[in-house]
């Protein structure tokens, strides 16, 4: 099935190169990489330009302002399904989600599922290299939006999704409003409510060695409200 994988980048110039270059080694020739910029004061979106001059499978879309995950993700899920993508994967450029796992979540889903969610809360899964504090926010997170979502997912926080292209068309991208981790949430939570079947591949996250991490107090409490906001919603009808 054709692929297409959108790459949200911010100050990650070190690490785009060989992130792309790592994607062109395990996804077949059909797939394309989109790399979503908002105009990172690094160059970022510079190096992707070259990168697209010299590999015909990327495409560079340039956002003006930093706006979080969320939006840029949005963008690059439109331009995917406008492209004829079938399948679209999400995922973090700094190799916190490994390149070497891409085919496992679009084999997942080409055999029977409807996303395939990268997950370090199943047997198999884990974290490397993070403190404990980042582990109990990650691993609360977790539990918090189980619980309040009634999720049947380990991992909603999880940012290595492959969706088919349906799901995408179905979740009304129009109304989701979550920028930070919440994005993550409100997604795979749209996503079962809709009915699509969620498969949890074991994955091991890293912890980033090169650039500076977007993860802040905003973006954590934005989770916090957000998640019984849709709940809220939800009972409403009007989610
Ligand atoms: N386009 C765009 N990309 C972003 C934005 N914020 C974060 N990203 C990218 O989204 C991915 C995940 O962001 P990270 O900075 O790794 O955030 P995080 O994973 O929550 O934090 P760490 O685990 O500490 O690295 C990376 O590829 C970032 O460059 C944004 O506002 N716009
Ligand atoms: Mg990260």
């Amino acid at each position: 099935m054709r692929v297409w994988v959108c790459l949200p980048t911010y100050n990650e110039r070190e690490n785009l190169g060989p992130m792309v270059w790592a994607l062109g080694n395990v996804l077949d020739e059909e797939a394309r990489v989109l790399v979503i910029d908002d105009s990172s004061p690094d160059g970022t979106g510079e190096a992707a330009e070259a990168l697209a001059r010299e590999l015909d499978f990327v495409d560079v879309l340039h956002r003006e302002r930093k706006e979080g995950l969320g939006p840029a993700y949005l963008a690059g899920f439109r331009q995917a399904l406008a492209g004829g993508a079938e399948l679209v994967l999400e995922m973090d450029c700094d190799f916190s989600h490994d390149p070497a796992d891409v085919p496992r979540l679009i084999a997942t889903v080409e055999k029977d599922t409807d996303v395939a969610l990268g997950s370090r809360y199943v047997p198999g899964g884990g974290t490397r290299d993070w403190g404990v504090v980042r582990r109990a926010v990650s691993r609360a997170g977790a539990l918090y939006a189980r619980a309040l979502l009634g999720l049947p997912v380990q991992d909603p926080t999880s940012g290595f999704k492959c969706y088919r292209r349906e799901v995408l068309e179905r979740i009304d991208l129009d109304r989701i409003a979550s920028r930070g981790y919440a994005f993550q949430i409100e997604t795979v939570y749209r996503a079962v409510r809709a009915g699509f079947r969620v498969a949890e591949i074991p994955i091991t996250f890293s912890d980033r060695e090169l650039g500076g991490s977007k993860m802040s107090r905003t973006i954590v409490l934005e989770a916090v409200w957000r998640v019984p906001a849709l709940r809220l919603r939800a009972l409403l009808g009007r989610l």
